[in-house]
């Protein structure tokens, strides 16, 4: 088919190479999921039935691009930190967002029976996909802080409000009154005097969402040290964590 007086239109198609030197993230999130969480029971606020499934979802991202240094999950969504200098499809934007996005969502379906073994798949989910490029260290460091912070703003909240209306029988609207205007502070509180729940105590990946990460460790049958992805429940906004992990930043393989 070459030189056609076809081959014109491909004119048309417009380059989408990313800025070079800048961390690129991939950011995914479910379509729809208030409903999608609903139709298909999800426990309220957290079901760690469909948490654990997006991190498994994740998990298949990372396997197939060595150049994501870093997943970070929550919720619906999950964003995919690619390495500044990888030239993964020449840094074209579309085949990495699309790929990706495609990838996560058939691996959700692919992979849900092995998260809900009693609750069927009532119609295909999907998910949206952005690609946001950060040119500094710092600005990558303040996104994922920007997501973890809003994990533990929303926990907070979904899992005051819950208690509110689950065990103190309030209705949603009467939940939504009582915090309207309410500090950490007072939602910690009226969990714990209360409900007796010390917030602190609740399940770490619900409070902190699910950083996966590439890590090297010793096969207890050989010699080698081998990488694997592992799921780690920190604190991205302090320092500590990027000292303990320094491969992330310094683009040790
Ligand atoms: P979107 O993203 O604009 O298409 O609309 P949504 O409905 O996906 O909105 P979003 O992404 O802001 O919020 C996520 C929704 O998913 C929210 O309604 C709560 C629900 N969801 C996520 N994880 C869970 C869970 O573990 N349990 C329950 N019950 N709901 C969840
Ligand atoms: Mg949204
Ligand atoms: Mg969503
Ligand atoms: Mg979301
Ligand atoms: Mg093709």
């Amino acid at each position: 088919m070459a030189n056609s007086k076809f081959e014109y239109v491909r004119n048309f198609e417009s380059e989408d190479r990313l800025l070079p030197n800048c961390w690129i993230i991939v950011r995914i999130d479910g379509k729809n999921f208030h409903k999608y969480s609903s139709k298909h029971n999800f426990t309220k606020p957290n079901d760690a039935r469909a948490l654990n499934l997006m991190n498994r979802s994740a998990f298949c991202v990372m396997k197939e691009y060595k150049d994501i240094v870093l997943s970070y999950g929550e919720s619906d969504e999950y964003s995919f930190v690619l390495r500044k200098e990888t030239e993964l499809h020449n840094r074209r934007g579309t085949k990495l967002l699309t790929h990706i996005t495609s990838l996560f969502s058939s691996s959700y379906v692919f992979h849900w029976r092995d998260y809900f073994h009693d609750q069927s798949m009532l119609y295909p989910p999907y998910f949206d996909g952005r690609i946001v490029l950060y040119p500094s260290d710092n600005n990558l460091r303040d996104y994922l802080s920007w997501r973890q912070v809003d994990t533990h703003i929303n926990n907070l909240y979904n899992t005051t409000f819950w208690n509110l209306v689950q065990k103190g029988n309030l209705t949603n609207r009467e939940a939504q009154e009582r915090l309207s205007g309410t500090f950490s502070s007072d939602k910690n509180e009226i969990l714990f005097s209360e409900f007796g729940i010390n917030y602190n105590n609740e399940p770490i990946m619900f409070r902190k969402g699910t950083i996966l990460l590439r890590k090297k460790i010793k096969n207890p049958h050989r010699d080698k040290l081998h990488q694997v992805v592992l799921p780690i429940f920190e604190d991205m906004m302090h320092d500590e964590f990027w000292i303990q992990h320094p491969e992330i930043l310094s683009n040790i393989p």
